[in-house]
């Protein structure tokens, strides 16, 4: 009786420690996610370029933090992914796909054009904190 009395609180004590580590390793994960902003983890941005526009026409940006830019030309045309107030000019040949990575210094909301359809293809690059 004894016996089994001691068999039961180690395989309770086994069961309590297995319990105790896994909950650690979630709380681990848990914190290990919690430290990575949502923007870090999601730098990535598809826009596209067609025939007369940009699709998103809004681009979101934060400061002096990099962001790939996924740029693809669907179009039947040559168009231009151009921001002059921060530097970025990038001709795509129809059907040519390009990745830049842009890193604003600034603040604020920026014209987005194609130089060659410029009455037309317009968007915003918006940069926050
Ligand atoms: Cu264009």
């Amino acid at each position: 009786m004894k016996r089994y009395f001691l068999n039961t609180l180690l395989v309770f004590g086994v069961a309590i420690a297995i319990l105790t580590v896994f909950q650690k390793l979630e709380f681990t994960e848990m914190r290990a996610k919690a430290e990575t902003p949502v923007e870090v983890r999601q730098n990535k941005l598809e826009v596209e370029l067609d025939d007369f526009y940009f699709e998103p026409d809004e681009i979101k940006l934060k400061v002096n933090q990099p962001t790939t830019l996924i740029l693809e030309n669907e179009g039947d045309v040559q168009h231009t992914f151009t921001v002059r107030a921060l530097n970025i000019d990038v001709v795509l040949e129809p059907g040519e796909k390009k990745e830049i990575v842009v890193k604003p210094n600034k603040t604020g909301t920026f014209e987005l054009i194609c130089r060659f359809h410029q009455e037309k293809m317009v968007g915003k690059v918006i940069v926050t904190q």
